[in-house]
């Protein structure tokens, strides 16, 4: 007899190590052992080790991939008329209270170097404004701007969900009204070693992780945001990620372009910096458009050139979508063939061997499990993938020195501010690269793109002068 029937179905699927020291554990570190056992969906398990584990082929089948076709910016060849068609819908659609803020925040920000939730850290020049103030400023502005409040949720992970909350809390949401501010925490995966067993963190404590990006989908579904979203009239959803301070939250011809071709999920793309810059590629494959990971395709591949000496896969995949509501729904379901696949990372996971002493791997020991949200796109409905302008759209912050730092994420914010301002008149020393002197800074709240920087800057008299320290917000 088992002392409780979950273990019982532990037992049943191979997977009894689970509970090999349960009898050890006090009750309350019992219960939470059982807790961390339902969540996990133990056929899912078995299927991942039958399918990702012990397959024989390791890596993406790359056959009959091509680039996928985007539509271009005004300046570099996209038309004029069409953006502005797309832009006047999106306005309308915010007009309207349709439109909706995502953020996934439920990265662990190892690379950075960070310990408190990812958003908290700070980003802004002259300020010292977090990323998540960064977002909260543009989406309270541009609520101001359409009339219509935005609803924004953001995905927590177990590890950051209670500091988010409380970092919220404590900065009053900075001005949002709490009641749309929505967090919820994403799902998780347990660990597997090499034989398919689900491994422990220690006696009371099942290795888990957070299901990737890929997880917000289903996350979104059981939160209940998918409802919340239905019963307030939103159907459109603008997605990104947390680390990218310079992203358009809120962008009206985006929104435009994924409402006028009836698209399920649609894309923004940067031409490539370079061949091994780390992003997805935009790939057409069997007639449907993919992302494939930087990590999947050969280097060979991110190196071909077409004809006039430009990178062939040149489209990178920067992280930020619209989703239409009913089509997460959908995926988030896995009905009709939709469900998103995981993708297999092997890592070093710290664990406990039989006898219970901990185990510090030198190399990988086992295998976590993660889903990416654009492997979505595959499944959408006329997807839409669109240029944008990186220096106005991506500055991410993932190192802690050299590319994608702060110190790159700061200057690209310093051009921006000085581009904005030399677009409307004003005077601003700058060096090649656009890098201004003075150290300026230009709050959301004051304009959050260049339209909005324009109208206020505009409207402004007597003018700044332009200096170290500036501040307009
Ligand atoms: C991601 C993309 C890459 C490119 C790049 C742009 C993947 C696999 N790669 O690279 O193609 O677009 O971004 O910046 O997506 N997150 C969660 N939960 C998780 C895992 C991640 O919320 O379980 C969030 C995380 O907080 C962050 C975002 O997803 O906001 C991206 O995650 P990442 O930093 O692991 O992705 P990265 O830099 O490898």
């Amino acid at each position: 007899m088992f002392p409780h029937p979950l273990i019982e179905q532990y037992h049943q699927a191979g997977q009894g190590q689970v509970f090999v020291f349960f009898n050890e554990l006090n009750s309350t570190a019992q219960q939470q052992l059982l807790a961390e056992a339902a969540e996990i969906d133990l056929a899912e398990v078995a299927r991942l080790t039958r399918t990702l584990l012990h397959q024989t082929v390791v890596g993406r089948d790359n056959s009959g991939l091509a680039p996928a076709p985007y539509e271009s910016l005004p300046e570099t060849g996209g038309s004029t008329t069409e953006w502005a068609a797309a832009k006047a819908a999106g306005e309308a659609a915010l007009r309207s209270g349709r439109v909706a803020v995502f953020t996934v925040a439920g990265g662990q920000g190892t690379r950075l170097g960070y310990d408190g939730p990812k958003g908290t850290f700070v980003v802004t020049p002259v300020k010292a404004k977090s990323l998540f103030q960064v977002f909260a400023e543009k989406i309270l502005a541009a609520g101001r701007r359409y009339g219509r409040p935005l609803h924004w949720f953001i995905m927590t992970s177990h590890q950051n969900h209670a500091a988010t909350e409380e970092y919220f809390r404590a900065q009053r949401h900075f001005g949002l009204e709490p009641a749309r501010v929505h967090f919820f925490r994403q799902g998780r995966m347990p660990a597997v070693d090499y034989g398919g067993k689900i491994m422990l963190e220690h006696h009371g404590a099942i290795a888990l992780s957070p299901d990737g990006h890929g997880g917000s989908l289903r996350a979104l579904e059981r939160s209940g945001a998918l409802d919340l979203m239905a019963r307030e009239g939103i159907d459109t959803l603008s997605y990104f990620q947390v680390d990218n301070p310079l992203v358009r939250a809120i962008d009206p011809a985006f929104i435009g372009w994924h409402l006028r071709r009836g698209s399920e999920m649609s894309s923004k793309t940067v031409p490539k910096a370079y061949a091994a810059e780390k992003v997805g590629h935009f790939c057409m494959q069997g007639g449907r458009l993919v992302v494939v990971e930087y990590s999947d395709l050969p280097m060979a591949m991110q190196q071909e050139a077409d004809a006039t000496g430009r990178l062939r896969f040149i489209a990178g995949s920067i992280g930020i979508h619209v989703l239409d509501r009913e089509f997460i729904r959908r995926v988030a379901e896995g009905g009709e063939g939709v469900a998103l696949p995981f993708h297999r990372a092997d890592k070093k996971i710290p664990t406990i061997d039989s006898t219970g002493q901990p185990v510090k791997p030198a190399k990988a020991n086992g295998v976590k499990f993660e889903m990416f949200v654009f492997d979505a796109l595959p499944f959408a409905k006329n997807p839409v993938v669109i240029e944008t302008r990186r220096g106005e759209d991506f500055s991410p912050v993932k190192n802690a020195t050299g590319v994608d730092s702060p110190q790159t994420c700061r200057d690209d914010q310093l051009r921006q501010f000085a581009r904005w301002l030399r677009a409307n008149g004003a005077t601003i020393e700058t060096d090649a690269s656009g890098l201004p002197s003075a150290v300026v800074e230009v709050g959301p709240l004051f304009g959050y793109d260049e339209d909005t920087f324009a109208e206020a800057w505009n409207r402004l008299h007597p003018k700044p002068a332009i200096a170290a320290g500036l501040y307009l917000g």
